[in-house]
């Protein structure tokens, strides 16, 4: 399989990040095309392209899209306003596709949300970004500035009739807010916790009215596929992936960065791009998509990285964060700095989640420490089994993935940590790195 540099296709051209080089590369051609159709037929393409989300779950986008009130007066059910509002508040550990796409090509966002605000009658959209990265906050908000300039935002824009406004709105950082509907909660000025769902946003979202809400990389693949067509973005990818997509590739490979192909691409080809493996060391274990993801191993290296290959070899596909860890890596200690992580962003508002995430890192740091015992083992599957499937939202399954997984594949560097009274990677001691 060969990379497909769609979006990443001109992120190294000096200043790609303003309007004069996206209008080099084909920037808001799509928008024309959209605007000349009815936003039924912008909705049929997606829908034919086969997009899935890019946020995570991989949800249908033009199916998503497809449940928002379709009348033409813009405001849906009982006189309600539609909305857009863009997740970029990319936190999940490992992932960082989004940020760089909005450093290096606001533009093809912003696009991307003229056309689906358009596709879905909203006359708001907002762009809800992780606060503590300021440069892309500014960067966004500079584009958003450009495209306003020059008619891409606000009233009647190119003369269709269409009118959008677009806010970008910085979070505040908390990993939670990056679920849809606490980024909703969070959006409205409260606290951001998660809502019930159903109702989904697509029925009572942002001030309770129907809101679609779509990941960066998501909208960001909406104006080729209008530019090119369905049968073109349908060329990559598989029959139920169909696509491009970027896969971050992170830790210990000879070059780390974003990788743009089609999905079920497999883990070696993509090492086979970065270099592979840091020189004189082996691959030991990998996220497929984040730490929310169960681990794989070398096993795993041929599992093509899309939906089914993925959730086939019983894990999935998340944000397409690819964490490559080597022989050097412990870990024990790598899944108790991910369930250190999980348990201060938990966001308290269910007992398994609240409870079970503080739980996790006691044991686990008595574990690492070489102060537990066996018994230990089985109460953190235990503690794991009480919060997967039984939390209020994903952040719970998520805490518990990678503790499951890593007992499943490591269970002896478990035990080696109790039977040597510590970590045998720790330099002192001699055991598994002798
Ligand atoms: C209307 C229905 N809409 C589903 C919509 C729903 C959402 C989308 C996907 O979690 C996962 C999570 C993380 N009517 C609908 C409907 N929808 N049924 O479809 O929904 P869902 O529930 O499958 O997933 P989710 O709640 O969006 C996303 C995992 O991704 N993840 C990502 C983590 C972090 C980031 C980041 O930092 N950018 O994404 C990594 O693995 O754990 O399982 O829009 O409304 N009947
Ligand atoms: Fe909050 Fe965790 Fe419960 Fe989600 S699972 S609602 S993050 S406490």
């Amino acid at each position: 399989m060969t990379l497909t540099p769609v979006l990443t296709r001109y992120w190294d051209e000096p200043r790609s990040w303003t309007l004069e080089t996206y209008h080099r590369h084909d920037g808001y051609r799509a928008l024309r095309v959209a605007l000349a159709t009815d936003p039924d037929t912008v909705i049929d393409t997606v829908k034919l392209s086969g997009l899935r989300g890019r946020g995570g779950a991989g949800f249908p986008t033009g199916t998503k899209w497809s449940f928002i009130p379709q009348d033409s007066s813009g405001t849906g059910a009982g006189g309600k306003p539609h909305y857009l509002v863009v997740n970029a508040d990319e936190s999940e550990p490992g992932t960082c596709k989004d940020m760089p796409l909005m450093l290096a090509t606001p533009h093809a966002l912003v696009e991307g949300v003229v056309i689906a605000a358009y596709a879905i009658r909203a006359r708001h959209a907002f762009v809800y970004v992780r606060g503590e990265v300021v440069p892309v906050l500014r960067r966004l908000q500079a584009a958003v500035a450009e495209a306003y300039d020059a008619g891409y935002l606000g009233r009647d824009i190119l003369g269709s009739g269409f009118d959008l406004d677009v806010v970008v709105h910085a979070g505040a950082g908390a990993y939670i807010c990056g679920e849809e509907t606490a980024l909703l909660d969070s959006l409205e000025g409260r606290r951001g916790q998660p809502r019930l769902r159903p109702p989904f946003p697509a029925v009572a979202g942002l001030y309770a009215s129907p809101t679609v809400v779509n990941n960066v990389e998501s909208i960001a693949s909406v104006p080729p596929i209008v530019l090119h067509g369905p049968d073109w973005f349908r060329s990559m990818g598989g029959e139920r992936s169909p696509g491009f997509t970027l896969y971050s590739l992170s830790g210990h490979v000879t070059r780390p960065g974003q990788y743009e192909a089609p999905l079920g691409v497999t883990l070696r080809e993509l090492l086979g791009y970065a270099g592979g493996v840091r020189a004189g060391h082996r691959l030991k274990f990998w996220t497929p998509g984040g730490s929310s993801t169960p681990i794989f191993t070398e096993q795993h290296l041929d599992v093509p990285l899309d939906y089914e290959g993925v959730a086939g070899a019983g894990s999935m596909l998340g944000t397409k964060a690819l964490q490559i860890f080597d022989d050097t890596t412990c870990v024990v200690r790598a899944v108790l700095r991910w369930t250190q992580f999980y348990a201060h962003e938990s966001c308290g508002k269910c007992t398994p989640c609240r409870e079970g995430t503080y739980w996790l890192v006691q044991v686990m740091e008595r574990m690492e420490a070489g102060q537990g015992t066996a018994a230990d083992l089985e109460t953190l599957l235990d503690i794991a089994d009480g919060i997967a499937g039984k939390s209020f939202c994903a952040l719970g399954d998520a805490a518990a993935s990678p503790i499951n997984s890593s007992l499943k594949y490591f269970r002896d560097e478990y035990l080696a940590h109790f039977l040597h009274g510590g970590c045998p990677f720790d330099p002192a001691r001699s055991a598994l790195t002798a």
